[in-house]
């Protein structure tokens, strides 16, 4: 069973974690941080590239110990260092860290001078009032403390994986069960299908000849450490992630019915189930049945639908949210799709923290068969990304403008990614940024003032002439911090006024805008740019990430400016 990259960012992370607790020189951290945001933010599998002689230690970030140590991971599954430090310092602690406000340094004093070791003895020196005893807490951080962890212990028992390491455990499952004996048609379902950006299980049906051991198969599967249940058609298994697999073997004319049912939502199938009991029919994850109970439909999803007087609906949107009566209506929207775009508008080169230059770029989207790819660096208030000033800035669109000469099938487009200051202006003087095809702004510092600050704050930035696209545009990290307190229904119709696009950054980390924003958008009047924030060239692959949320948001292809041919684009970014 190969190790994902996942569970190499995992380990280096502990690693970073157990160190910066125990007080290590924060250069060491931070390389294990940075090793574990190298592999993980890979498009390709690490286990792959060692078994195909690729030299790790060339990975930028990594250098010869470190790709060493991810040999180590990928031969042995473990991690002598982290095992040899868990011996040093309680690896507990490492889930206290996950309490958002409890850096290594509060946590190394909590454990230092207080003997914590776990959430529970933390609650107890709350309740014992302890820790506000302690050099830096005070009254005030031992009740915040106590609320984090209260929503902590509730985020545990309904933890919830990103999209993208479903995937990662989903399509090696996938290829081994389609590989048994007899099997047919293999599908995952649930909100897998309907993409969500993250998932709780999976829900794999498949269809098999009589007789076939699947079931035998299945849970003789390597990464299965749990057999919760194991029956003939029906059984669940856990997987070492801790991800749980629900397997479902259906009959073939129960197949539509059956991947119908199982891809949800719960919200969808009620919605679909009441328009089928008010013509007399019955609906399940068997097929659809008439008043004889005689079986009218199943096969197939369109026939499905067909029987509730439906056109087929795309899973993106079977969340309830009022696709049914669209569909109903001849609604529906023609969803985008991962062929119509033509470009990315947001990518980090070497000049700031990206790891190619601009030649290597360009030649990577138009592999893509991209017509345009936007240049989009860190502004200088980014500075641990070595953000550019205006004299460097203007250097790279010289040496764009050089490129550009002597490029053919691909244009490479002048942008910055400038930062939204606190005040909301932006952090290049409009002399440089007019100089540019566009500008992408974004808000990176400063996330925690009130919604009513943060929201005059961008909608102040967007007030510049020369702001094109809003980057992220609630700032949430998927679990591992929210959105920040902004009011985006403002700031999406301060978008519409001034004539600004919105971005779904495709980062699996992000996505955000998120489908619920998108549709908001849309009906506003806003079009986004879906764009995927590359540091590197295997990270312009995330884009059909983006797509997915946008499809998610009812978003067709004329929505999303990314789509548009050069000419048509560069006509966006002028504003009246
Ligand atoms: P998840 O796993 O939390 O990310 O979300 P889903 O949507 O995959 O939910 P899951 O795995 O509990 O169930 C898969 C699908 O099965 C769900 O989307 C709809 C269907 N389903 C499950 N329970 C019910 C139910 O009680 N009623 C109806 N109508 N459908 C259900
Ligand atoms: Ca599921
Ligand atoms: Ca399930
Ligand atoms: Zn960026």
């Amino acid at each position: 069973m190969p190790i994902h990259n996942s569970d190499i960012s995992e380990v280096f992370t502990k690693v970073a974690d157990l160190l910066e607790i125990q007080g290590a020189n924060p250069f060491r951290v931070r390389a294990y941080r940075n090793a574990a945001r190298v592999v993980g933010g890979l498009g390709q599998s690490v286990s792959d590239m060692l078994d195909q002689g690729e030299d790790l230690s060339e990975l930028p970030g990594l250098g010869k110990d470190l790709a060493g140590k991810v040999k180590e991971i990928v031969d042995t599954g473990k991690l002598t260092q982290l095992e040899e430090l868990k011996k040093e310092v309680p690896p507990e602690l490492t889930q206290i860290l996950k309490i958002a406000t409890l850096g290594p340094k509060k946590v190394s004093a909590l454990y230092h001078e207080l003997g914590i070791t776990n959430i529970d003895d933390l609650k107890k020196a709350v309740r014992d009032k302890k820790v506000r005893t302690l050099d830096g807490f005070g009254e005030k951080t031992e009740q915040k403390i106590l609320e984090e962890v209260k929503r902590f212990e509730a985020d545990q028992g309904k933890r919830r994986i990103k999209l993208i390491e479903a995937e990662q455990r989903a399509e090696p499952l996938e290829g081994y069960l389609k590989k048994q004996k007899g099997v047919k048609r293999i599908v995952v379902a649930g909100s897998y299908r309907r993409r969500k950006e993250t998932v709780g299980d999976l829900d794999i049906l498949v269809t098999c000849k009589k007789g076939s051991d699947l079931m035998e198969r299945l849970v003789e599967y390597d990464d299965v450490t749990q057999v919760v249940s194991k029956g003939k058609t029906r059984s669940t298994v856990i997987l070492r992630s801790g991800l749980q697999v629900d397997v479902r073997v259906v009959p073939q004319v129960s197949y539509g019915a059956a991947l119908h049912y199982f891809t949800g939502s719960k919200a969808h199938n009620i919605a679909v189930r009441k328009l089928a009991t008010a013509k007399g029919l019955k609906i399940n994850e068997y097929g659809v049945f008439n008043k004889k109970e005689e079986r009218v439909a199943g096969k197939t999803e369109e026939e499905v639908y067909a029987q509730v007087d439906l056109p087929y609906i795309e899973p993106e949107l079977r969340e309830g949210s009022g696709e049914t009566e669209a569909a109903k209506e001849g609604k529906l929207p023609k969803l985008i799709e991962i062929k119509d775009i033509v470009g990315d508008l947001h990518v980090h080169t070497k000049a700031t923290d990206g790891h190619h230059d601009l030649q290597e770029l360009a030649e990577a989207a138009r592999e893509r068969n991209y017509a345009y790819l936007a240049i989009t660096d860190h502004s200088k208030r980014v500075s641990m990304a070595h953000g550019l000033d205006a004299k460097r800035l203007g250097e790279q669109i010289k040496e764009i403008d050089r490129i550009n000469g002597k490029l053919k099938g691909i244009r490479l487009l002048k942008g910055i990614e400038v930062d939204i200051l606190e005040d909301g202006s932006l952090d290049l003087p409009d002399d440089i940024l007019k100089e540019l095809d566009l500008r992408v702004c974004s808000v990176h510092y400063n996330t925690s003032l009130s919604a009513k600050k943060q929201t005059e704050r961008i909608i102040r930035a967007m007030d510049n002439p020369y702001f094109n696209i809003f980057a992220h545009p609630t700032g949430r990290l998927i679990n591992e911090r929210g959105p920040y307190d902004v009011n985006m229904e403002e700031v999406i119709k301060a978008a519409e006024e001034r004539g600004c696009f919105l971005e779904i950054n495709a980062h699996p980390d992000r996505l955000d805008l998120s489908g619920r924003y998108c549709k908001r958008a849309k009906e506003v009047g806003v079009k986004v740019a879906i764009s995927t924030d590359a540091h590197r060239i295997t990270n312009l692959d995330y884009m059909r990430f983006g797509v997915d949320q946008a499809r998610r948001g009812w978003l067709e292809r004329d929505d999303v400016i990314n789509t548009r041919g050069l000419k048509a684009l560069r006509k966006l970014f002028t504003r009246k």
